[in-house]
């Protein structure tokens, strides 16, 4: 179905990915359409309960991600998958994979913000090294080079980034 797409949330943890995405959610949701979130918490506890966080397992667990979004896109799901996605090359297969229905969005903040904000208090185990291979103090975040949206979450508000993610989108699922 031509209304299908990937909404891929990249950015640090704490940058506010499921936040935004959440809130685009609901206003898909509000227009009628079919919609599904992927994030850590129904992916890392089920499917890929068996992956960590070093760089391998990382690999996997988008892939795998991927595959499980495409099918929904073949179902005419709007897909928001919420990930740090730490690597170009992993979310360059992703696009490959999605073609069109792939919609790349940077979820950015400074590393100084989100680890002020410490939602789950990670930042300050990692810090205390408690956490290895935390993305942004121990493992690299690689920053998108040409996101489709390009959100700051520390200079717009919630109401505006979730604006300029619908601009782009709704065009492309021909709202
Ligand atoms: C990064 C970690 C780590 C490490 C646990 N590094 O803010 P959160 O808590 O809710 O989001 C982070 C989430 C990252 O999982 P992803 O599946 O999105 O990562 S990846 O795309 O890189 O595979 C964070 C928590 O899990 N978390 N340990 N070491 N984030």
């Amino acid at each position: 179905g031509h209304r299908a797409a990937c909404l891929w949330f990249t950015g640090l943890s704490g940058s506010g990915k499921s936040t935004v995405a959440n809130v685009v959610e609901q206003e898909l949701h509000n227009m009628g359409l079919y919609t599904y979130i992927l994030d850590g918490d129904n992916i890392r506890k089920g499917l890929n309960s068996d992956l960590n966080f070093t760089e391998q397992s990382r690999i996997e667990n988008i892939r795998r991600i991927g595959e499980v979004a495409k099918l929904m896109i073949d179902a005419g799901i709007i897909v928001l998958a919420a990930f740090v996605s730490p690597f170009i090359k992993d979310r360059q297969m992703l696009r490959n994979l999605m073609d069109d229905s792939f919609v790349e969005i940077f979820v950015d903040a400074p590393i100084e913000v989100c680890e002020q904000r410490d939602v789950k208090g990670l930042y300050k185990k990692a810090r205390a090294g408690e956490i290895s291979n935390f993305t942004g103090i121990s493992s690299p975040f690689e920053r998108p080079i040409h996101p489709d949206v390009h959100i700051h979450t520390d200079k717009q508000t919630l109401e505006n980034s979730v604006q300029a993610i619908l601009d782009i989108v709704l065009p492309k699922i021909k709202i």
